[in-house]
């Protein structure tokens, strides 16, 4: 039933950043916490998303000191009118991480990527919010051989248990992503986390973050992901974004590379009632290395806009025609109807 969707939006600090690449250093001043915090509202943003190290700069030290700085961070969106929508633990840059956390072969590591997975479920609790995202950057493999693959799916459902178990409340998504930084990841897609989410010991706790750069990377359809998902009451959030063509994860905005492909995701949302359980539109965008500083937030701002008015043009696309040109097979007038809805021409 269309009608109830609510949009509102958020993004992760990570969105704003100096424009350092893997080949080249900062170009941009560095934003600090306070002025990004400052930036939210007024960029048309009500929901924030974190990393635990964004929360607090370190989760290597004793416990009451996370307590305390996740206390101020929490201190700090309330007073920007901030509501946290999640937080991942980031399981990808610590030297204890280099082979992956739930799956690393040593036993340190995963001991090391369960207790951060506890801590970040702590600081999801102090912050205000039950969601944990996981998006598993290191759980896969360079070399095939390097680790026993049907143990890793064991492994990762172990860990998912674990989080389920360690507090009653809070809610798992998983971000699927089939490559970068691995050659071959873990549970490559959403379809891939679905079937775990039913393997583990309270599916109602585990659902699906789609991001559209993600979805094409592995060669499939954002629009019909996130559908699928839905049917299994299970998409719990969205980072849209754009890619163009399958190589590195680009995080162009939303609607810039193929138009068409955002209004499909739109239209999805839309006819979904998304949001009308409290779900938020994220914003996985990353401005390009090009911007100068004072223009560094367009990225996240044109993604808004552009899928604010994709929503007016779904809501303007004629249902009783789609269905009409449907029933009469003519699928390249209803490509065609919708491309001139796209161009303000229907
Ligand atoms: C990588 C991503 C990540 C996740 C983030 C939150 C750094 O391609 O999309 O961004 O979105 O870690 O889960
Ligand atoms: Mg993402």
């Amino acid at each position: 039933m269309a009608g109830k969707a609510v949009f509102r939006f958020s993004f992760g600090p990570w969105n704003i950043h100096d424009g350092a690449d893997v080949f080249g250093p900062p170009v941009r001043k560095k934003v600090e916490r306070a002025q990004k915090l400052a930036l939210y509202k007024k960029l048309g943003f009500d929901g924030i998303q974190f990393h635990d190290d964004d929360v607090v700069s370190s989760v290597d030290v004793p416990h009451d000191q996370i307590v305390k700085e996740a206390k101020e961070m929490k201190r700090l969106i309330d007073g920007e009118g901030l509501i946290p929508e999640f937080v991942a633990p980031r399981l990808w840059e610590h030297p204890q991480t280099i082979d992956g956390g739930y799956t690393a072969n040593d036993p340190k590591d995963r001991e090391y990527a369960l207790e951060r997975s506890r801590k970040a479920i702590d600081i999801a609790n102090i912050i205000g919010t039950r969601n944990i995202v996981l998006w598993p950057a290191r759980e896969g493999v360079y070399v095939n051989e390097s680790k026993d693959h049907r143990l890793a799916s064991e492994r990762f459902v172990a860990a998912v248990d674990m989080m389920l178990g360690y507090d009653k409340n809070i809610r798992v998504l998983g971000e699927m992503k089939p490559n970068e930084p691995m050659d071959h990841a873990y549970l490559p897609t959403t379809g891939h986390f679905l079937a775990l989410c039913y393997k583990t010991v309270d599916p109602s706790r585990v659902g699906i973050l789609i991001e559209s750069a993600h979805a094409l990377l592995a060669g499939l359809d954002p629009a019909i992901e996130m559908a699928y998902a839905i049917y299994h009451g299970k998409l719990w959030s969205v980072h849209l974004n754009d890619q163009n063509g399958l190589k590195f994860d680009e995080d162009r905005a939303f609607g810039a590379v193929n138009l068409k492909r955002a209004f499909d995701q739109v239209f999805v949302l839309w006819e979904n009632d998304f949001g009308a359980s409290g779900e938020f539109v994220g914003l996985d965008v990353k401005a390009l290395r090009t911007q100068k500083d004072d223009v560094a937030t367009r990225h996240l701002s044109n993604s808004r806009k552009i899928f604010l008015d994709l929503v007016e043009v779904v809501k303007k696309v004629d249902r009783k025609k789609i269905e009409q040109l449907r029933a009469a097979r003519d699928y390249e007038e209803l490509e065609y109807y919708i491309v001139s809805c796209l161009m303000g021409r229907a």
